[in-house]
């Protein structure tokens, strides 16, 4: 852009989009998209890496709705890999590596596996791997001594168990037979290999929708930043299984986070998405550094003041259309992070060049999301803050944050000294995430009825938008009534 003024900045509440023709039936309508060039989910919904978002149950819940979480990074390394572990491992259509208990673990040691896997037995393996038994919860329901060594309890060999690449079918039909819950597979020499449990079955039933991998697993993301141990955080994210990256910070075009890509890229197989930029030629440095996917918004994030702080940003809409020029081109999936307040946001988002969008407040008063329930007059609310809020960034104890590198402040000697560029604050609640999502996609299916757009692609292609002025804006929500009622998917502000 020639001189010293870009084009002007539009948002969300800036634009409308244009009803076009349409002659589909609402069934038709296909939400799926890609957030990155090799990462598919089924609905276009991330949700944010931020430690009141994302933690493993909201991953959990996220990936069985159709979307997938990013987990945040204000942890210690063990403990974000650990909860890639809780993901990967809550649903499949088999386990290929299953948790294991060995014979002289004490029953008090088999009862914590259980609890922190949310499973309801284990199989029982000498250190060569091989099945020896099983102990589930029934066998240790009446025993009261819980020093007792597992090999006392379980139930031993012979145990029903299937060759390693059984079919699904088959499968159900030996736990059908069998009336049991798990089915251990073995290879020739009687080495555990993998487990199919009935419970997955169900779920895989009761989530027709889910985003998952190849082996059937729920999808599942993590973020890393540029400073320190950065590099050494996405290794082990990677080992514990993670689909892909995210290089996550405020300035997404500076040269540390396009080194940070190249550098995981190197040496790992798995989707790398940088961010955030707000601009075409943030947008053509990540691709530059080979980025999968690209994470687009400066300052539009509900608790985020970066753009009063330090007076930079560009609104939500033309930063997204700038960025997916570049992007188009290249053919790298753009994921619009934040600032969406209601479900017609994410239709906006897509046409303005998105293929998915990122959500915080909107899932942060979900049931999944980190944190306590907080009563205040009666009602009911969540806690919610900014990655580079004051109560984010500062020590917590002993626990120095992680999070301070997203805003380049790794350095800064103590909290008194940090410059915040988020604040904290509560949301109501809102029950959950499934009922949440359910408004979230069916308004976007509506927007997507309404434009004429049967798949993501066709809607992005097809949507235009009219520009509305603060009348229109007026005129947009509901007005010259006193609301009585809440809707489920409307609320004034
Ligand atoms: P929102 O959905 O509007 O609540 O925005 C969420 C997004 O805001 C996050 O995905 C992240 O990009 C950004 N964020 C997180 N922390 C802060 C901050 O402290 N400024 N901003």
């Amino acid at each position: 852009v020639p001189g010293k003024f870009a084009t002007l900045g539009l948002t969300y509440d800036d634009v409308l989009l244009l009803p076009g023709a349409s002659d589909m039936a609402p069934d038709q309508i296909d939400t799926a998209s890609y957030i990155s060039r090799n990462v598919r989910v089924n609905i276009p919904l991330l949700s944010a890496a931020m430690d009141k978002v994302t933690e493993s149950r909201m991953a959990i819940a996220m990936a069985r709705q159709g979307g997938v979480g990013v987990l945040h990074r204000n942890l210690s390394i063990a403990d974000q890999a650990n909860q890639v572990d809780l993901v990967k491992r809550s649903e499949s259509g088999m386990v290929s590596d299953p948790i294991t208990v060995h014979p002289d673990a004490t029953l008090a040691e088999a009862d914590a596996i259980c609890a922190k896997f949310r499973i309801s037995g284990v199989p029982v393996t000498d250190r060569a791997g091989k099945l020896l038994g099983i102990v589930t919860n029934r066998d240790m329901a009446f025993e009261t001594d819980r020093s007792q060594q597992v090999r006392d309890v379980m139930t031993p060999m012979p145990l029903v168990t299937g060759r390693v690449g059984i079919s699904g079918v088959d499968a159900m039909e030996l736990l059908r037979r069998h009336k049991i819950e798990k089915l251990p597979l073995v290879d020739d020499e009687g080495v555990l290999k993998g487990l199919i449990t009935v419970k997955d079955f169900v779920k895989a039933e009761k989530y027709p929708n889910a985003a998952k991998d190849k082996d059937g697993r729920l999808l599942v993301g993590a973020a890393v930043g540029v400073a320190g141990d950065a590099y050494e955080r996405a290794q082990a994210l990677i080992e514990a299984g993670v689909d892909f990256i995210v290089v996550d910070t405020a300035h997404g075009h500076s040269k540390l986070v396009g080194d940070m890509v190249a550098k995981i890229k190197s040496n790992s197989a798995v989707d790398v998405i940088g961010g955030n930029i707000a601009t075409r030629d943030g947008a053509q440095a990540l691709i530059d550094a080979g980025v999968d996917g690209i994470k687009v918004g400066v300052g539009p994030g509900s608790i985020c003041t970066t753009r009063v702080v330090a007076g930079i940003g560009v609104p939500q809409v033309t930063a997204i259309y700038e960025a997916s020029l570049a992007a188009k081109e290249a053919g790298v999936p753009v994921i619009g992070d934040g600032g969406l307040q209601y479900s017609g946001d994410i239709a906006k988002a897509l046409v303005a060049g998105a293929d998915t969008v990122m959500l915080g407040s909107l899932l942060a008063g979900c049931e999944e999301s980190p944190g306590e329930l907080l009563f205040i007059n009666g009602k009911q609310f969540k806690s919610y803050r900014g990655m580079g809020s004051l109560g984010a960034m500062q020590t917590r104890g002993e626990q120095r944050s992680f999070s301070k590198d997203r805003y380049f402040q790794e350095g800064v000697a103590s909290d008194e000294k940090l410059v915040p560029e988020g604040i904290e604050g509560q949301v109501p609640y809102r029950g959950p995430l499934a009922a949440v999502v359910h408004q979230l996609v069916g308004g976007l299916r509506q927007s997507m009825f309404y434009v004429g757009g049967r798949t993501v692609p066709e809607l992005q292609e097809r949507g235009r938008f009219v520009r509305i002025t603060s009348a229109g804006l007026k005129e947009s929500h509901p007005h010259d009534i006193q609301m009585t009622v809440e809707a489920p998917n409307y609320s004034r502000k």
